[in-house]
């Protein structure tokens, strides 16, 4: 792996040269890297054995290359190489491998807009800001969407947070339509699935023509697959395909419960059905063979798991882990929903990286119906953020006191987000922690850590006394970092211990806990809360991503903080 390692930095030390146009050194670099990604042998080990010499006899690596391998397998560092990527500090290998996007386009593109990484790249060909520099146009632009769409999705899936939004709209447009009986998104969106292959999406009419053109014909869809009456499959926007399925009223409740899913629920649920001498597929459930084959059930769901002697699980549950057996013995845990949250605890504000103010998130939360919102804006530990010290947070809680008594109908809490440094220590003094209603605490730094410390540092926070929260305790960004070592059946058990309770994420980026660890979590007797993460007002609505996550955990009313009312929800903090 040292060689892929090295080959790999001699790769980008080749574009950032090539950024900066130094002539001839670039390729050098390039056919250097390649060579020794090839190397059959440990280039430490050549290098142990031979010394510069051996270095050398590498093809396409003179003396200056050799060299700087040598800085790197003795240092660990490559210091020319550093430098000119501090210069630079653009995700090269990401940007580069979108289609039509070399090294100095990068540079231009970090220059005249300061573009990074690929968010950054999507954001501005959204907003236009791409056709408006030289040698650029629509075609270009629309050309990096779609290269950007298809690197999102070659790597991987869709998050949640941009599937969930096109299917709703999609199903509400077919709702809308005068010959649409019933529409509704099927597959793992609507068992809430952290991301999303495709978008499944079942409607039952008498007029499949009409509805298969209306499909077919959305502006937005850019390829159609294929086209039928009772399937189209359609690419919709670059990187979202959606299949369209139109099945016949007495069947919806078996194609819902089929496309559902997830398959190995499906496969499951269908050896109980023939353990019981009847058949199930996607049309119904059926008694009989041949001619005297009848069914007895297939309008509903409920009538299905009814008819199979057996509870209906709730989608987020349907994953074979456990759910059929519970349903089979009628303990199916009676799941918490939206309407169980009485305020959300995870909010940031102007002061740092928010967008508004303490006073506008408290009445956008007022309008959503809480009853409570904790501010936790950002602490010192994390700069790009404009973090608070001990300071502005004294001050803080003063601004909140003071807009407490301005506005009615719901209460702000202080609180902070405070960062876990290395050591498991925070980057706020307790004397003002102590002052703060809620704290959560959260990793943001040093992700790398072994599993052993990783473990140690989290638990330590956990034992903090003034610690209420672990804020998204992975710290995994979906389809963009990995989540953090951590031995979870250790935070799980100090978690209950030290009465931290587990932050649910509900930001579509984070989903963090994850649902198998909320189950696992529950088991242990751990407690949870479910925040937004919110940045700004429109984020209170990303509420319904983490009661998704919960649910699919198994998680009841009285397993989460915030669904108490303020006084119980503050007695059961630290
Ligand atoms: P995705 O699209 O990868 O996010 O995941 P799903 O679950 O939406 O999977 P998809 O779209 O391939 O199929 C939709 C549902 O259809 C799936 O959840 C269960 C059902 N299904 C698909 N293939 C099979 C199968 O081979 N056997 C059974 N029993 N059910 C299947
Ligand atoms: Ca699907
Ligand atoms: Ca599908
Ligand atoms: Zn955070």
């Amino acid at each position: 792996m040292f060689n892929q390692e090295i080959a790999n930095i001699l790769k980008e030390f080749s574009e950032l040269l090539e950024m900066k146009r130094v002539p001839f050194k670039p390729r050098a670099y390039e056919k250097a890297a390649m060579a020794i990604s090839m190397l059959d042998k440990d280039i430490s080990d050549l290098y142990k054995a031979g010394g510069l010499k051996a270095l050398e006899e590498i093809a396409g690596v003179g003396r200056g290359i050799a060299e700087r391998i040598e800085e790197y397998i003795k240092t660990g560092h490559m210091r020319d190489y550093e430098k000119l990527k501090k210069k630079l500090p653009v995700d090269l290998r990401a940007l580069t491998s979108i289609e039509g996007v070399g090294p100095h386009m990068v540079k231009m593109l970090y220059d005249k807009l300061h573009i990074k990484d690929i968010d950054s790249l999507e954001r501005a060909a959204q907003m236009g800001k791409i056709r408006t520099l030289p040698h650029f146009g629509v075609k270009s632009e629309k050309k990096i969407l779609d290269g950007i769409a298809f690197y999102k999705k070659s790597r991987g899936r869709m998050s949640l947070g941009e599937a969930f939004p096109v299917a709703r709209s999609i199903v509400r447009k077919l709702q809308e339509m005068d010959v649409v009986l019933l529409a509704e998104a099927a597959g793992s969106m609507r068992r809430w699935e952290e991301t999303i292959g495709d978008i499944d999406i079942l409607v039952v009419s008498n007029a499949p023509k009409q509805v298969m053109d209306f499909f077919s014909s959305m502006p937005e869809v850019t390829h159609v697959y294929a086209k039928g009456l009772t399937k189209t499959m359609v690419r919709f926007r670059p990187g979202i395909d959606v299949d369209l399925r139109i099945v016949p009223r007495e069947s919806f409740g078996a194609a819902l419960q089929y496309f559902t899913g997830n398959k190995s629920h499906n496969i499951k649920l269908r050896k109980i059905a023939i353990e019981k001498g009847y058949k199930l597929n996607e049309y119904g459930l059926f008694t009989g063979k041949g001619k005297r084959q009848r069914s007895i059930a297939g309008k509903t769901e409920e009538e299905i798991y009814k008819a199979l002697g057996m509870q209906c699980p709730p989608p987020e549950m349907r994953l074979n882990v456990g759910e059929i057996e519970l349903a089979k013995r009628k303990k199916l845990p009676r799941l918490i929903t939206i309407g169980d949250l009485k305020g959300d605890l995870q909010v940031q504000t102007f002061w740092t990286d928010g967008s508004d103010t303490i006073e506008e998130m408290a009445k956008e939360a007022r309008a959503m119906g809480h009853a409570y919102i904790a501010i936790t804006d950002h602490t010192k530990g994390l700069p790009m953020t404009g973090g608070s010290d001990e300071k502005r947070l004294l001050k803080q809680i003063k601004e909140i006191k003071r807009v407490n008594k301005k506005i009615r109908g719901i209460s702000i809490l202080s609180g902070a987000e405070v960062n876990i440094m290395k050591d498991g220590s925070l980057d706020i003094a307790d004397t003002v922690l102590k002052k703060l209603d809620v704290v959560g605490a959260g990793i943001h730094s040093h992700f790398q850590l072994s599993r052993k410390d990783q473990t140690k540092r989290v638990i330590k926070t956990m034992e903090n006394p003034h610690v209420d929260i672990l804020f998204h305790p992975t710290a995994r960004l979906i389809n963009k970092r990995e989540p953090v070592e951590l031995d979870m059946e250790q935070i799980f058990k100090a978690a209950r211990r030290t009465g931290t309770a587990l932050e649910i994420n509900a930001h579509p980026m984070r989903l963090d806990l994850k649902g198998e660890y909320i189950r696992k979590a529950k088991q242990m007797g751990a407690k949870f809360v479910i925040s937004t993460d919110a940045h700004s007002k429109k984020d209170f609505q990303l509420l319904e991503y983490g009661i998704g996550q919960a649910r699919r955990g198994g998680l009841e009313k009285k397993d989460v903080l915030n669904t108490r009312p303020l006084r119980s929800f503050l007695k059961s903090l630290k």
